[in-house]
């Protein structure tokens, strides 16, 4: 029997009334669905029904639907697990009620410590001359060993980068040094920023946590939320951890295969969900983003689709969509198998883009200027019609 396929939903992260992208240009990308985040509000306090309903009003106003929350902050307290971890927790689950009541009900967060997404450098030029994102282990061990200067971070990377820092390090100015720091600590826009010295001492607190510890407070977390989220009806997304490997010394629990099984057997309900981000899991070197999608698929409710291109030391960039290291073709006919099981479609953005054309002379968040965007969106819709057959 033919299979009935039916459309993913797609959407596009905005970043609010701030973001150089309208909701006007979105619509002309096609999207049809809004995913973004009151970024205003800072991490661990309540996101107040009005402000919900203020933001769900503008874009509903321009014709488009709040899809998925990228993202509800989990507070450091939280992840640490700190004396005052369960007061942020009651803060989350009044979020999460608030987001339910306004029809709000799939939200994306992550568990990485102290640090989202990394990346070394933003303006990394193609062949073409456009722009895009850039992970290097030589900048980042620049970084960590003469920016940060982290007790013991040389016996984290092999002879070879550390010799290949070092000689890097001798060539780089004082603004060249300057912007990496910048770049590497980077955060999400409108939000606050992540000082050196904070990082630092964040360094020192999941050090004895350790990876072990923060999957058990990951499991405490989710544990705590459950009865709220299966009373509203609210989906969790876990973003994989970008890149997905320690990095500063820092834990990593949302990387692998093992890491993904182990978050969903141990809090085995619906909820409990993935954000499938094929350029974060791509970057793994060990890691079939395919593969990955057949043991969690059942569990997905929001990808991020998006390719990146890495070397032999497993630094990468972020490619055209439909180019770099994942087979987006295989993951796009894997979707499209899974979205037909599904009452609702699944929803999916185009993640990243390159800077290019006019948007090379305009100022945009990085990886979220509209053409790049634009042309993602548009190959994927296109493949997606061509894996399904579903004009
Ligand atoms: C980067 C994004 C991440 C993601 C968060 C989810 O572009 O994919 O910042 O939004 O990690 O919590």
């Amino acid at each position: 029997m033919e299979k009935k396929y039916k459309k993913l939903e797609q959407t596009w992260r905005w970043y609010g009334p701030n973001d150089p992208v309208s909701l006007q240009d979105v619509k002309q990308a096609g999207a049809t669905g809004i995913v973004t985040a009151l970024h205003h509000i800072p991490h661990g306090e309540i996101w107040p029904l009005e402000d919900i309903l203020e933001r769900k009003a503008i874009i509903e106003s321009s014709g488009l639907t709040w899809s998925v929350v990228e993202s509800v902050p989990v507070h450091e307290a939280i992840k640490t697990r700190r004396a005052d971890a369960d007061k942020y927790i009651e803060n989350y689950k009044v979020s999460l009620k608030n987001l339910a009541q306004c029809g709000i009900k799939i939200v994306c967060y992550n568990f990485m410590p102290v640090l989202d997404w990394t990346r070394t450098q933003l303006d990394l030029e193609m062949a073409d001359g456009s722009k895009a994102l850039y992970f290097n282990w030589i900048d980042l061990a620049v970084f960590d060993i003469y920016i940060l200067k982290r007790p013991r971070a040389d016996t984290d990377y092999p002879k070879s980068v550390l010799e290949r820092a070092a000689a890097k390090f001798s060539t780089l100015n004082q603004q060249q040094l300057d912007d990496l720091r910048i770049n590497v600590l980077m955060g999400i826009p409108n939000e606050k920023e992540i000082e050196l010295e904070t990082l630092r001492n964040s360094i020192s607190e999941y050090e004895k946590i350790g990876f072990n510890g923060l999957r058990e407070n990951l499991v405490y977390f989710l544990s705590a939320i459950a009865d709220v989220c299966e009373h509203e009806g609210i989906k969790m997304t876990i973003h994989p951890d970008d890149p997905p490997y320690p990095i500063l010394g820092l834990p990593r629990i949302a990387s692998t295969i093992d890491d993904f099984n182990y978050i969903l057997q141990n809090v085995d309900k619906p909820f409990n969900g993935v954000c499938f981000c094929t350029g974060s899991l791509g970057a793994g070197v060990d890691n079939n983003a395919l593969q990955i999608f057949n043991v969690v698929k059942e569990r997905v409710y929001f990808a991020h689709l998006r390719n990146v291109t890495k070397d032999e030391d497993g630094s990468f960039y972020e490619a055209d969509h439909l180019g770099g290291d994942v087979n987006m073709y295989e993951i796009m006919k894997a979707l499209s198998e899974e979205n037909a099981l599904r009452d609702k479609s699944i929803p999916f953005r185009p993640d990243h883009g390159h800077q290019m054309l006019d948007d090379l002379a305009k100022q945009s968040n990085p990886g979220y200027s509209a053409i790049g965007r634009l042309r993602g969106l548009a190959e994927l819709r296109g493949l997606e019609v061509g894996v399904t057959g579903n004009y």
